[in-house]
């Protein structure tokens, strides 16, 4: 059965030209896009993507990163789309979690820029894709 996930290259992923080679792998996976966007958000939407990390010491870092420039967003489907870009991306500290091979464990050397995001949960993903693309 087939999902939907939301996926962000992240203003340091658009920053260093990495956009063409995430969407090389989300499609070298079998995955495929459905939207894909450029966009600078505003507080406003940051804050909604990432209500779940309000409070927390790197949420106002987290806000002033993820507006500071375009990224891309997209929505990317395929059979457990959800898990699979969560694997092509890797874990969230680029060094000690996401490994090589994994976008953020390739390219990556900071938690704070970590070039990707991917929805987390079923939930999340139908939370976010309602938040990014509302006419879907
Ligand atoms: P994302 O939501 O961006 O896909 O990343 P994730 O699920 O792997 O990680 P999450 O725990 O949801 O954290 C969201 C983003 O906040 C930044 N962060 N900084 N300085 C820190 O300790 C810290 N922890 C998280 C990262 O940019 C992370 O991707
Ligand atoms: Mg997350």
């Amino acid at each position: 059965m087939s999902e939907r996930t939301l996926v962000l290259v992240k203003p340091d992923g658009v920053q260093r030209k990495l956009v063409g080679e995430v969407l090389s792998r989300i499609e070298r996976k079998g995955l495929s896009l459905v939207a894909a966007e450029l966009r600078t958000i505003d507080d406003e939407l940051a804050a909604q993507h990432y209500a779940e990390h309000d409070g927390k010491p790197f949420f106002n870092d987290l806000l002033e990163f993820i507006t500071s420039g375009p990224l891309l967003a997209a929505v990317v489907e395929g059979p457990r789309a959800i898990a699979a870009f969560r694997q092509l991306a890797g874990g969230t500290d680029p060094v000690e979690k996401a490994t090589p091979g994994t976008i953020r464990g390739d390219f990556g050397l900071e938690t704070q820029f970590n070039l990707v995001h991917g929805s987390d949960s079923a939930e999340s993903a139908a939370r976010e894709i309602k938040l990014w693309f509302p006419a879907l």
